[in-house]
């Protein structure tokens, strides 16, 4: 990338501290409390750089649940926990990030590639969430960090051919269990209990920057519509490579307290695989925001094979109620 063709990301912030972690995402906030409401003027700051660095970090905030659900809702409105593993008894909103959850019990059945297990959360729904908000509060001592990477930044180094096929290009999402044997029976029956299918475009566009969006979703993303087997497969697997490349990432290392807030229309992240070679325990919390349906460059909206949008906290619970 030449630098002429590198523009940083432009806000001004007079009322909050943004200290950029990397060229192109990721920055640290402070000057700011999440423990209590936030004023007009640094909320408006804090939507602006999660916009701009696509993944914003705050350190030592210590929120409890019943916090981390109130600057949740400053930012949006939060999802049901997880609409396919659950949530917290107490708190519908918050999912647990344990170090052995459901999510991972089918670890370690696939051939590990450099792009295997980055996701942007649930692009399988019609309406994956806008937002991902997750706290840390049991950390290992090392180990345990958590990667992003920003799709725009990936769409933007494409070569104008590429560019210009792969927007015509719509991709579909799936949730599924691996089709390996030893895939583990509860997991699958939750994943068919709440089928979730979905075509996106394969470039979509922001709906807040205007940025275009390689909208890859490594685990969720199965093929290319209209594409022959063979090329869907060859032409995702470029572009899941491209799409995590090392100039476009960050990298975050833990303590206990932080939290992390990324825009998950821009972005996929990986969660990590270290933590099992060791016995050191690992537990965060995450809310989702309701987000929307995706557009494609010439505005095409995203259309549902299977499954319902993922609803509000309160609107999933009300269903589930009435069922
Ligand atoms: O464990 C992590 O660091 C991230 C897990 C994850 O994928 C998520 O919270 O959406
Ligand atoms: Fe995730």
């Amino acid at each position: 990338m030449s630098t002429q063709e590198f523009s940083s990301p432009r806000s001004e912030y007079t009322h909050i501290r943004v200290s950029p972690l990397t060229l192109n995402i990721g920055a640290e906030i402070s000057g700011v409390d999440l423990g209590a409401p936030l004023a007009p003027e640094a909320l408006a700051e804090v939507s602006a750089a999660f916009v701009d660095w696509k993944v914003i970090f705050f350190r030592g905030q210590n929120l409890d649940h019943a916090q981390h659900v109130s600057f949740a809702r400053q930012m949006g409105e939060p999802t049901i926990g997880h609409a396919v593993f659950g949530h917290e008894d107490e708190f519908p909103e918050v999912y647990s990030i344990a170090k052995h959850r459901t999510a991972n019990s089918i670890r370690g059945a696939s051939m590990a590639r450099a792009w295997t297990d980055w996701h942007t959360d649930i692009t399988a729904a019609i309406n994956p969430p806008m937002a991902s908000i997750l706290r840390g509060v049991t950390i290992p001592p090392f180990g345990g960090d958590t990667l992003w990477t920003n799709l725009a930044a990936a769409y933007r180094a494409l070569s104008p051919a590429l560019q210009s096929f792969v927007e015509g290009l719509n991709g579909i999402h799936r949730f599924e269990a691996p089709a390996e044997p030893d895939a583990k029976k509860d997991y699958a029956e939750l994943i068919e209990k709440r089928r979730l299918e979905s075509v996106h475009p394969l470039v979509t566009v922001h709906p807040v920057s205007g940025e275009k969006i390689l909208y890859v979703s490594p685990a969720f993303l199965q093929e290319i519509e209209g594409l022959a087997p063979r090329e869907s497969q060859a032409l995702l697997e470029f572009l899941w490579e491209h799409s995590v490349r090392q100039d476009f990432t960050v990298r975050f290392k833990w303590q206990p307290g932080d939290l992390a807030m990324w825009d998950n229309r821009s972005t996929a992240h990986l969660a990590p695989s270290d933590i099992f070679q060791t016995d050191f325990d690992r537990q965060l919390y995450r809310i989702t925001l309701v987000g929307e349906t995706q557009r494609g460059t010439d505005g095409r909206a995203s259309r549902a094979i299977a499954g319902l949008p993922i609803l509000s906290a309160r609107e999933e619970l009300a269903l589930a109620q009435s069922s």
